[in-house]
Order: structure tokens, then C-alpha cells, then sequence
């Protein structure tokens, strides 16, 4: 039982060290509401109710959960349960989360807030929450064992700790967590500065990167995978199912960027130049920043880039890894790039129907419709108005647009661009031919010495791509 006397006399500068602890029955019939979220669309930014004011964030194709004033102290109420995530349309996946998604909803506070977080657990194991990056009593830090007995399915606890520095944190448990973050358990938390002129930008995004291996078809995800994920997603979304980012033109834009996935995370901005003016530490000061177009976001870590959008357009933010712009599907696929297939697929074709000859001029799937299981994603899609995208998984666009009005966050279409800034096709000025391209010396491997046969090359089992003389 939470003694709240003692909570709020130490909520200064010594703080009295309360454990997370049991809600008991009394109190919970005066628990806060517990809002859910089902759309996966983005939510418009929530402005605060009450206290101090503060320039709301808007999470991707996410939602910030509402509070309650208490007697001074914010409260919240997460619930973790098992839920359905729509990863783009057409395919939907089994995962776990709070209060009716994955990841649960962004909390926001200010600087110096009292907050107070109830936890349900409606999982069938027991769980518990850390609130990572923040600076709270050690036994408000949700390390099952370490520092609380694990929530067991159907109990409430609460949490109480001063918000006490400015940042960006993240939230997921700290209780079986090899199942419960590959389930997709995490969340954004949001600290404003006390002065919200202090670190303001117009438009302020955040995300959360997770990964999923599922199998095309399946609905739940492989929990004891530790690398091979075939799902990259930013806010359990892949592209074509994400949002666009939009921002005004000469917008200051601030994307903060949390990695819960098992692998680093280069997050790259087109036609923009940013600084990292934040980690999970707190703020980067101004001497120490340097400008960047890719930073990488490793494993447990935040990174928030700011910049000024001065560029009209639609330009690509993803992570610059391009296995990670990729949907489902398997990577035990030999290179065939040079290898001539013709009549192959015939013959293969009258065995197996609907055999279809993959890689012979290169990877491109763009324009390829295969048949797929019915609950899973094509590998590289996403239709823009030059055709295909060839991308998914971790990529989203950055619309820049002249005109917007503050706090319009509905998606303007595609950038129209002006006459003659669009690369073409070079047909010739009728003048002048195409001027000769220089290439490198010993480009083209010599010709086989004469009366030496050129025998194809069977491939090894685990050597598909390595050269081997015989
Ligand atoms: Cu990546």
C-alpha cells in the first residue's frame, strides 16, 4: 500500500525511497480510466489538459495516452494485454502491448511533474514496467526481482516518481524480456522542458523501432529469434503502412528516434542536414553538436534530430540498412545476377506451377506480383507517383511544403515539382552526341584463353556468391 503523504513530502530534492507496490482493492475502484486505441492511423497531437503547458509530440502512426490531475500528481493507467497490430493493410499480427496496441501510447509530462503510473497486467505471465533513461528512486525502476516482485496476470501496481529532467525516455518491461519486447511491448515517454520555449521546434515526431520475425502467413511472432527478423518496423508499422512526416517549409522539425530492436539502426534524412540535439542522457549541448544526414541509433539507445525543413519535397527517411527496407521474406535466396534462365522457367513451370524466375537481372521486385500467403506483405512495395517504391519495413517520406497551416499533419499528396528539377531521360539535343563515359582501366575480365572451356560452377551449400577456380 502506497503511503502518498510520504511520496509527496519527498518529492524534492530527497526523495523517499517507495518500491513499486500492489494496488489494494479499495484502491482500485478509484483507479483511472485506462483509454485504448485501436486505429493504427496517427493521432493528432494531444494538447495538455492541465499544468504546465507544453508543445505536444506526435507519435507515428501512434497516440499519447490522456492523464488525470490528482491532487496535484498526474496519473496514468497503462494495461498491458495482448493485442492486434495492423503492420500496414494486409497483414495483421498477434502481439502484446498496453492499452490496446503495440507500441503502447507516448506518456507526456513536464519537468518536475509528480507522476503516478498504474500498471494492469492483463497478460497470462507476469510482467512489470522500467522506465528507461529516467532519474527515479531505485525501487520505482521495474526490474523484476531486482527490485519488485514481477506483477502476476490480473494485479495492478502503481509507480510514483518526479519527472526530474527534461528528455526523451522509453518504457517496456523488465520481465521475461526476450518474449515480451519480441511480443512488442514498449512505449515513448516524452519529459517537456519547464519552459516550453526552451527547445521548441513546430513539429516534433517520435518513434520507437522494434522488430518481428514472422513467418508470411502466420500471425504471432517467433519469440526466441535473436537476429534473423524479417519485420522492421517503426512504431510496429512498415512502409507502405506508415505515415508521412509532413512539416511546413522553414519548420524546425525534431524526430526522436528509440531502438528496442536486437540490432543498431543508421537512420538516414534526405535533402537535410541535422544535428543530434538529444540522446536518452538528456540534451546535447549546442558546441557539441555536428551536422549529420545519417546517425546511428544503437540497441537501447534514443537519438533526437533536429533540423530546419528548407527543402520543398518528398524526401526518404529510413534506416540505411537495406535489409531493413524490406518486408517478409525468407534471405536464403542464392544471387543469380548474370545467370541466363531462358527456357528454365518453362520447364520448371510444367513440375511446379506458378515457378517464376527470380534475380537474373537483379533484385528488383517492384513490378513483380507474386502470389502471397494471405497474411503477409510483398518485400518492396509502395506506390508513388513515378511507380513503384521498391521499399518497405523502416521508411517513411518527409513531406516539406510551403503554406501549411501550423498543426496540419493531414498528408498533402505528392510534391509537384518545379519544371525542369526532375531527373529524365536524355533523348539528345540533336547537336551534339552523348560525350564518351571514361571507364576505369582493366574494367571488363579478359577473354578465356583459347581451348579453355568455361565450366559453369556448381555452388556450395553455404557459398553461393564466393569464387572458387577448378
Ligand atoms: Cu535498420
Amino acid at each position: 500500500m502506497t503511503n502518498r503523504r510520504s511520496f509527496l513530502t519527498g518529492a524534492g530534492a530527497g526523495i523517499t525511497a517507495l518500491g513499486a507496490s500492489l494496488v489494494s482493492r479499495a484502491g482500485a475502484a478509484s483507479l483511472p480510466e485506462a483509454p485504448t486505441h485501436t486505429s493504427s492511423a496517427t493521432a493528432a497531437p494531444l494538447a495538455p489538459t492541465g499544468g504546465r503547458p507544453y508543445n505536444p509530440v506526435v507519435t507515428l502512426n501512434g497516440w499519447t495516452l490522456p492523464w488525470r490531475m490528482k491532487d496535484g500528481v498526474k496519473e496514468f493507467h497503462l494495461v498491458a494485454e495482448p493485442v492486434v497490430r495492423e503492420f500496414a493493410p494486409g497483414m495483421q499480427a498477434n502481439l502484446w502491448g498496453y492499452n490496446g496496441q503495440s507500441p503502447g501510447p507516448t506518456i507526456e509530462v513536464v519537468e518536475g511533474d509528480r507522476v503516478r503510473i498504474f500498471v494492469t497486467n492483463k497478460l497470462p505471465e507476469h510482467t512489470s514496467v522500467h522506465w528507461h533513461g529516467q532519474l527515479l528512486p531505485c525501487g520505482m525502476d521495474g526490474v523484476t526481482g531486482l527490485t519488485q516482485p514481477g506483477i502476476q496476470p490480473g494485479k495492478t501496481f502503481v509507480y510514483e516518481f518526479v519527472a526530474r529532467h527534461a528528455g526523451t525516455f522509453m518504457y517496456h518491461p523488465h520481465a521475461d524480456e526476450m518474449q515480451q519486447m519480441a511480443m512488442g511491448m514498449m512505449g515513448f515517454w516524452v519529459t517537456h522542458p519547464k519552459n516550453p520555449r526552451q527547445h521548441a521546434v513546430d513539429r516534433d515526431y517520435v518513434m520507437l523501432l522494434s522488430s518481428y520475425d514472422i513467418e508470411p502467413g502466420s500471425y504471432t511472432p517467433r519469440t526466441n529469434t535473436m537476429l534473423d527478423f524479417n519485420l522492421w518496423t517503426i512504431n510496429s508499422r512498415v512502409f507502405p503502412g506508415l505515415d508521412p512526416m509532413v512539416a511546413r517549409l522553414g519548420d524546425k522539425v525534431r524526430i526522436r528516434v528509440g531502438n528496442l530492436t536486437m540490432t543498431n539502426h543508421p537512420i538516414h534524412l534526405h535533402g537535410h542536414r541535422f544535428e543530434v540535439a538529444g540522446t536518452d542522457g538528456g540534451w546535447v549541448p549546442k558546441s557539441a553538436r555536428w551536422p549529420e544526414v545519417t546517425t546511428d541509433v544503437a540497441v537501447g539507445q534514443m537519438r533526437a534530430i533536429e533540423f530546419v525543413a528548407d527543402a520543398p519535397g518528398d524526401w526518404a527517411f529510413h534506416c540505411h540498412k537495406s535489409h531493413h527496407t524490406m518486408n517478409a521474406m525468407g534471405h536464403d535466396v542464392p544471387t543469380l545476377i548474370g545467370v541466363d534462365h531462358r527456357g528454365v522457367a518453362e520447364k520448371i513451370n510444367k513440375l511446379v506451377p506458378g515457378y517464376m524466375v527470380m534475380g537474373d537481372k537483379g533484385g528488383s521486385m517492384g513490378d513483380m506480383k507474386m502470389p502471397l500467403p494471405a497474411n503477409t506483405l510483398p518485400m518492396m512495395s509502395g506506390d508513388g507517383p513515378f511507380g513503384n517504391l521498391e521499399m518497405g519495413g523502416m521508411f517513411t517520406v518527409l513531406k516539406v511544403r510551403e503554406g501549411l497551416k501550423r498543426g496540419d499533419y493531414s498528408d498533402p499528396g505528392w510534391y509537384r515539382h518545379p519544371p525542369g528539377t526532375v531527373a529524365r531521360e536524355w533523348t539528345g539535343d540533336g547537336a551534339e552526341a552523348l560525350p564518351p563515359a571514361p571507364r576505369a582501366p582493366d574494367a571488363r575480365p579478359a577473354p578465356a584463353p583459347a581451348g579453355q572451356a568455361m565450366d559453369a560452377r556448381k555452388p556450395g551449400a553455404n557459398d553461393m556468391t564466393g569464387h572458387e577456380h577448378h
